[in-house]
């Protein structure tokens, strides 16, 4: 049907896509997968799904021109039928998500620890599709609320698909598929008033951690400020279970999967991830599609640690507890290749919604190991597919095909696509000269790595998955000031919300005395609880503790990307406003005009106003002056929120001349770090000031400052 198609070839990437050289290659390979899908409807008559023209898509067929309507008329049932069944299950975690494409490229050939094709060649560009997600939340929830997120990749290789299914945190809350129910059942919306959205701030949560304490240590990574992600650009993803690598050989190594973005990582602080929640819910769906748009193209570095079989007990913890890290200390990152999402969906449903990701896609060179979460999400993820997308061929529809072909034996159920020719739907068979055939392993067929098993038939838990805190106590220990005093924070919040009395005793006193007592002591009196009694003796993690988890180390510099407020009125001078809009760009970051109204400023159009756009959407605020214009803003409460928020959040300000009043006029102090001011004369020696102090993300030296600062 070559009416419905766009012509072969012209893929509807955004314009700064179709510039991009990676279009010509591998993310091709997927939008040409794709080509055969796509509807587009320009310059295209309006038709019922049977193809037949419509003439009148206004009125229903009516017994006169007041009379009832006809059961007759099949426009209007079919139109209204197809409406009624739109919506499918969303996903039962996860649901919340936004997804792009983009394509990876290994940097040299990883022969020596696998087979798998996709990571053989430099040249080879193979495509991918990431999708992002809150755990806790509904589809319409908000992006900057606590959880954690889903950082989910599936590499079209040309030897299958290949799903990449982790997180933002590397450790998960429970160690075995079996407490996954009820995990979820307590973490998601209470049962009686589906209260609250988004967010683990509630009794059933806290209860349920309160009582298994091999959550403990995901638990203080879900307090802490990976919990809430600047930007899905800039977050970390990591596979969580120990996988295996197989070569040629079918010699096995044990590796953990991490992504590390290009551009660090950073997070956002509490009190501006809750505002944004209301100001913008869509804030990480937004910052990814534009930057996409922009031709600011994510990118992550794929990361991978390698453990010989021979070292698989050497650590002090198993490798298959899914609630332990390796630290990087004992096992470096070894950044192999990088992944590059260079083009945004065309359609949220038939992409992001319909993608189904799943631990147990892998390709020859990738296999499994023992982790009992894992071993049960390899069940799971087909499961709820057949109900969330209506049937066992969810694998047909288009995101989720792979670009290789899949011919086999399976036929027929619900919404089947493909007509399969032929009368061989078996095998053995000679009426189809046997076809489809095996492949034997040296030729690229699958074989599971030969690991032996010897074990009697037994529900316990590995003596080797008992120590539940020293790896909280070593995450606590690595964290920077700020990050510590922010983890309190969270679980003083947190707590707060839960109305039992007991079960906030219960995580002070049960759990956290145990990763750490000055932590436990501090959160008893923020809910005002006795102090807690001793702990257990403390774990002793090795090592005590592991500088590469703090955020604050995985700062880059720069501004490459970030976003910064132009806070102006009428009266600013417009060369001066085009002159800073140029010195940000150079850096890459984009200067937006920011003002009181739309009305233009000295001929140029303002991008939005103080309301519209408020600090919380900003990594940076600059305020160049003028004197009319510094007198507009400083009648602005919304212009003295504005710069007090950015004071509070830790941004970096910066004003020139008469922008000072503003400062003046919001209450901050007279000087503070990563508070840049200076004449007009100035300007230069301002701008450079300005873009050293943004580059920092934040300035953690104001925290105490901050605090004394009215919001
Ligand atoms: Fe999932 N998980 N999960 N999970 N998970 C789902 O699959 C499940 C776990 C993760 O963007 C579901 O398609 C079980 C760990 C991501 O579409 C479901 C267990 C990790 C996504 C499911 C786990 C994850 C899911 C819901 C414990 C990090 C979203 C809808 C044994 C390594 C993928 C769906 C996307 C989604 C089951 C634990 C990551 C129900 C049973 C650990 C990123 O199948």
């Amino acid at each position: 049907m070559p009416h419905r198609n766009r012509p072969a070839g012209k893929a509807p990437a955004s314009k700064a896509n179709a510039a991009h050289p990676a279009n010509a290659g591998a993310v091709d390979a997927k939008s040409q997968s794709l080509e055969t899908f796509r509807a587009h409807a320009d310059g295209e008559a309006l038709r019922t799904n049977q193809g037949v023209k419509i003439a009148d898509n206004q009125n229903s067929l009516r017994a006169g021109p007041r009379g009832p309507t006809l059961l007759e008329d099949f426009i209007m049932r079919e139109k209204i039928t197809h409406f009624d069944h739109e919506r499918i299950p969303e996903r039962i975690v996860h649901a919340r998500g936004s997804a792009a494409h983009g394509y990876f490229q290994v940097y040299e050939s990883q022969a020596r620890l696998t087979r798998a094709d996709f990571l053989q060649d430099p040249a080879k560009t193979t495509p991918v599709y990431v999708r992002f997600s809150t755990v806790q939340g509904p589809r319409g929830s908000a992006d900057t609320v606590r959880d954690v997120r889903g950082f989910a990749t599936k590499f079209y290789t040309d030897e299958g698909n290949f799903d990449l299914v982790g997180n933002n945190v590397p450790v998960f809350f429970i160690q075995d598929a079996i407490k996954f129910p009820d995990f979820v059942h307590a973490v998601k919306p209470e049962a009686p008033d589906e209260m609250p959205t988004g967010g683990t701030a509630h009794d059933t949560f806290w209860d349920f951690v309160s009582l298994v304490p091999e959550s403990a240590h995901t638990v203080i990574w879900a307090m802490s400020d990976r919990a809430i992600p600047k930007s899905l650009r800039t977050m970390e993803g990591f596979g969580v279970h120990t996988f295996r690598l197989i070569d040629a050989k079918g010699h096995a190594r044990f590796v953990k999967w991490h992504w590390r973005p290009v551009l660090g990582s950073y997070s956002l602080v509490w009190d501006e991830a809750q505002k944004i929640a209301g100001k913008d819910p869509d804030f990480h769906r937004r910052d990814l599609w534009e930057a996409i748009e922009r031709g600011d193209y994510p990118e992550y570095e794929l990361g991978v640690q390698i453990i010989e079989e021979a070292d698989e007990h050497k650590f002090g913890f198993d490798l298959l507890d899914p609630t332990k890290l390796i630290p990087e200390e004992l096992v470096p990152v070894q950044l192999i290749g990088k992944m590059t999402l260079n083009r945004n969906p065309d359609n949220f449903f038939a992409e992001t919604e319909q993608v189904a990701f799943h631990p147990g896609h892998i390709v020859p060179g990738i296999d499994f190991s023992n982790d009992p979460l894992l071993q049960g999400r390899l069940f799971s993820y087909t499961d709820t597919q057949i109900s969330r997308l209506g049937g066992p061929n969810f694998h047909e529809i288009p995101i989720n095909r792979p670009v290789c072909p899949f011919q086999n034996n399976q036929r027929d159920a619900m919404h089947r696509q493909t007509i399969n020719v032929g009368q061989a739907s078996y095998e053995p068979n000679s009426v189809g000269e046997g076809w489809p055939k095996e492949t034997p392993p040296k030729d690229g067929g699958f074989e599971s790595y030969q690991e032996r098993m010897d074990g009697a038939k037994v529900r316990v838990r590995s003596e080797s998955f008992a120590d539940h805190f020293s790896q909280a106590t070593m995450f606590y220990q690595s964290m920077s000031e700020p990050e510590k005093a922010h983890i309190l924070a969270a679980y003083s919040f947190e707590l707060g919300k839960v109305k039992r009395t007991e079960i906030r005793e219960r995580v002070v006193n049960e759990i956290l005395v145990n990763i750490d007592a000055d932590l436990a002591a501090q959160v008893a009196k923020a809910l005002g609880l006795s102090k807690p009694k001793a702990g257990r003796k403390p774990g002793k993690p090795h090592p005590a503790s592991s500088p590469a988890l703090s955020l604050l180390n995985r700062v880059k510099p720069g501004i490459a990307t970030r976003k910064i407020a132009l806070l102006s009125a009428p009266g600013a001078d417009g060369a001066t406003l085009k002159q800073l809009r140029d010195a940000f760009a150079k850096e890459g970051a984009t200067a937006l005009l920011i003002a009181p109204t739309l009305e233009p400023i000295d001929g140029l159009a303002p991008d939005a106003t103080l309301a519209g756009m408020p600090s919380v959407m900003f990594d940076a605020v600059f305020i160049p002056g003028g004197e009319k214009a510094a007198q507009a803003l400083v009648q602005s409460g919304d212009a003295r929120h504005f710069v007090n928020e950015a004071f509070k959040h830790l941004k970096a300000i910066a004003a020139v001349d008469t922008g000072r009043l503003l400062l003046a006029a919001a209450q901050l102090p007279d000087h503070a770090d990563g508070v840049v001011q200076g004449d007009a004369a100035d300007l230069k020696r301002v701008i450079d000031a300005f873009i050293e102090a943004a580059g920092q993300h934040r300035i953690w030296s104001r925290a105490a400052l901050a605090e004394s600062v009215p919001a």
